[in-house]
């Protein structure tokens, strides 16, 4: 990051899940005064504004399997040539979401920029389906999947190269709702997950000790994609997909104040925030907090 300058892109995404209201989540992540949380902070911070995201109700979803499936790639072929602009600017990227399916985008720009690149995702899903294993088609549950190089051509193609990113250098932090073809994938290739049994047994100071071993090994570069459904419905209740039984307001800001010693990072996204579904903005807020503890926010 140069000079210390964060550019914030907001993905009014909600084509990728189905329930309406994620595509409120950036707006609702400035409301809670993001870009005063990093000003506070030191930091030069660029609005670059939304990305222009077209309506479900003006449109057919397509195949079934894979909802939305034209819109999703051209929006994320957008995406994808602005992380890239941005970090070729000199800024750190800070992509607001929006659903899921908008990391498909982030990831190939940034990716772009490193040899190999290493991923930590927070989620209570694992986001590795395809066409054939999705029990819903919604394109959110598959970003991880395209990233790696699985799923549909469009999808995997976006932005060059494919894949993106190696199974041995990404990481699913919070997981506790998998489904069946996401299982097996994960035991085929060898992905690291900490699912929340983990997170209780070893508590979250361990589990990012290894996780940061895991995803700097051989790697030039360490995306975040925080999905705020990997946090306790009670802290985070504004999400489409509610899972309980995740992780605590506490752990999750461990988790990104090791992240922020460590100063790994060179891209980040929040994702998944439905101010429709919230308690008075709560999960935005949640995120905000996230946001300021890993750039760096400290008590003492
Ligand atoms: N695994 C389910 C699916 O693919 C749910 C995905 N929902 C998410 N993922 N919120 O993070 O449809
Ligand atoms: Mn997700
Ligand atoms: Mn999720
Ligand atoms: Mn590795």
């Amino acid at each position: 990051m140069r000079n210390n300058e964060i550019a914030m892109v907001g993905v009014p995404m909600d084509l990728g899940a189905d329930r309406r209201g994620v595509d409120m989540g950036p707006s609702a992540i400035r409301y809670a005064s993001v870009k005063e949380k990093l000003a506070g902070l030191g930091y030069r911070v660029k609005d670059l504004g939304n990305l222009v995201v077209p309506t479900p109700e003006s449109m057919d979803a397509g195949e079934n399997k894979l909802k939305y499936m034209r819109e999703i790639t051209a929006v994320s072929r957008e995406l994808a040539e602005t992380t890239d602009q941005v970090v070729q600017s000199g800024c750190f990227p800070l992509i607001l979401g929006g659903d899921h399916s908008i990391a498909i985008g982030s990831i190939a720009g940034v990716a772009r920029h490193h040899k190999r690149m290493g991923v930590i995702w927070f989620d209570a899903h694992g986001d590795l389906n395809t066409s054939k294993t999705s029990p819903s088609g919604n394109i959110h549950g598959m970003p991880l999947a395209i990233s790696l190089g699985w799923g549909h051509p469009d999808l995997v193609n976006i932005g060059g190269v494919s894949p993106k990113l190696r199974p041995e250098d990404v990481v699913i932090i919070g997981a506790r709702q998998l489904d069946e073809g996401e299982r097996t994938l994960i035991r085929e290739q060898g992905i690291h997950v900490f699912t929340m049994h983990d997170i209780d047994r070893m508590g979250m100071g361990p589990v990012m000790e290894e996780a940061l071993q895991i995803v700097t090994d051989g790697t030039d570069g360490v995306h975040l994609s925080l999905d705020l459904d990997s946090l306790d419905p009670v802290d985070a209740p504004g999400v489409g997909t509610p899972v309980a039984g995740g992780i605590t307001y506490r752990e999750s800001h461990l988790a990104m104040e090791i992240l922020a010693e460590t100063g790994v990072l060179t891209s980040a996204e929040f994702v998944e925030v439905n101010p429709i579904l919230d308690h008075g903005n709560r999960t935005a807020k949640a995120a905000v907090a996230l946001i300021g503890s890993v750039f760096g926010e400290k008590v003492l």
